[in-house]
């Protein structure tokens, strides 16, 4: 990918006494020797923009909020870009389209969105329509409210232009059908298949940062179940002084620890990304009584552009989009194997 350095900038992150990090901006090169100073003590500079992501999936979802973000394209526009891709591929067993349904045979979407600035939308136990990322962007930016849900969530995005969709594929159809047939209850399942929910971390070349969160939830969960990823502050947050954090696994874990508010909240004290990852993760061990088959995985973003992640059980991966490459990467995690008790 051709990258323009042009009217980037790098970012260095100074650690002052006392764990407080900061972003510092300058061009390329270093014009006196208090730059040169600052950079012997400062961890390495990284280019902006960042698009970070949770999945395999993410790879082309970053992409995509990549070629918005080079083409001077707002950051907000990037991650709701990004994360349509994943939402409408039918192959993608658990974000919109092509997502296996509840209990009960039906398709229900969660997701959220949050910017710069602040403002942030979502909708949850959202049926029938393609893109729940851009229906909660339109609560966001159309309503006083944060989040709408089910059938008013439904009424509203009918109102706003969006079309019915029967999002139930065939295959999810199908799936559905064993699952009821093999006489299984529910049983929280996150990790399979390398495609669960797809969070995505922006920060575009001038610092700013957003992100959007989107699912199908959890794989035949009881009808009317909300998971983390449409609640701000769980499945994502963003305070664009400090940066973004987004999760992906057993939501109501997330949800008891308010995971992404806390990564944010753990990054302002001076932690960087992957130490507040890591500090989450352990929070939910410390506080949640976990099942065997327990999964969390997180992702996190400064506003150095510096990045992290970090799971419970191996299997989660991540797609990091810098300095001009797209790569899916293992996280570490807290157990080694996935059978460790
Ligand atoms: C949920 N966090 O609904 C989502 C599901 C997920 O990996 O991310 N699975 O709880």
């Amino acid at each position: 990918m051709q990258k323009n350095k042009s009217g980037r900038r790098k970012f260095i992150v100074q650690t002052f006494i006392g764990g407080m990090a900061a972003g510092l901006g300058c061009k390329y090169g270093f014009a006196n020797n208090l730059m040169a100073a600052q950079v012997a003590t400062a961890k390495p500079a990284v280019d902006l923009p960042v698009v970070l992501s949770t999945w395999s999936h993410g790879i082309p979802a970053n992409q995509a909020a990549m070629d918005i973000l080079e083409a001077n394209g707002s950051v907000l526009d990037a991650v709701e870009q990004g994360v349509h891709v994943p939402e409408a591929d039918p192959l993608i067993e658990s974000v919109g389209y092509g997502g296996l349904p509840d209990a009960a045979g039906e398709v229900t979407l969660d997701a959220c969105i949050m910017g710069p600035d602040g403002n942030a939308g979502a909708v949850a136990y959202l049926k029938s329509i393609l893109h729940p990322i851009s229906v909660a962007r339109k609560v966001m930016e159309k309503t006083p409210h944060l989040m709408l849900v089910g059938d008013g969530a439904y009424k509203f995005a009918i109102d706003q232009g969006f079309e019915h969709t029967n999002l139930l594929t065939e295959n999810a159809s199908k799936k559905y059908e064993e699952w009821k047939a093999s006489g299984k209850t529910y049983a929280p399942q996150a990790n399979w298949e390398n495609h669960d929910t797809i969070g995505l971390l922006a920060i575009d070349k001038n610092g700013d940062i957003a992100g959007a969160c989107t699912t199908s939830g959890m794989a035949f969960k009881h009808p009317g179940r909300v998971g983390d990823s449409p609640i701000i502050g769980a499945g994502l947050f963003i305070d664009n002084e400090i940066g973004g954090a987004t999760a992906t696994g057993e939501g109501e874990a997330v949800m008891k620890t308010l995971g992404s508010f806390l990564i944010v909240e753990l990054m302002r004290q001076g932690y960087s990304p992957q130490q507040a990852c890591e500090q989450a993760v352990n929070r939910i061990i410390a506080k949640v009584k976990l099942h065997p088959h327990f999964q969390i995985g997180y992702i996190a973003l400064n506003k150095a552009g510096e990045t992290g992640a970090y799971s419970y059980r191996p299997g989660f991966q991540y797609a990091l989009h810098q300095d001009g490459s797209n790569t899916l990467y293992n996280t570490n995690s807290v157990k080694s194997t996935w059978d460790e008790k």
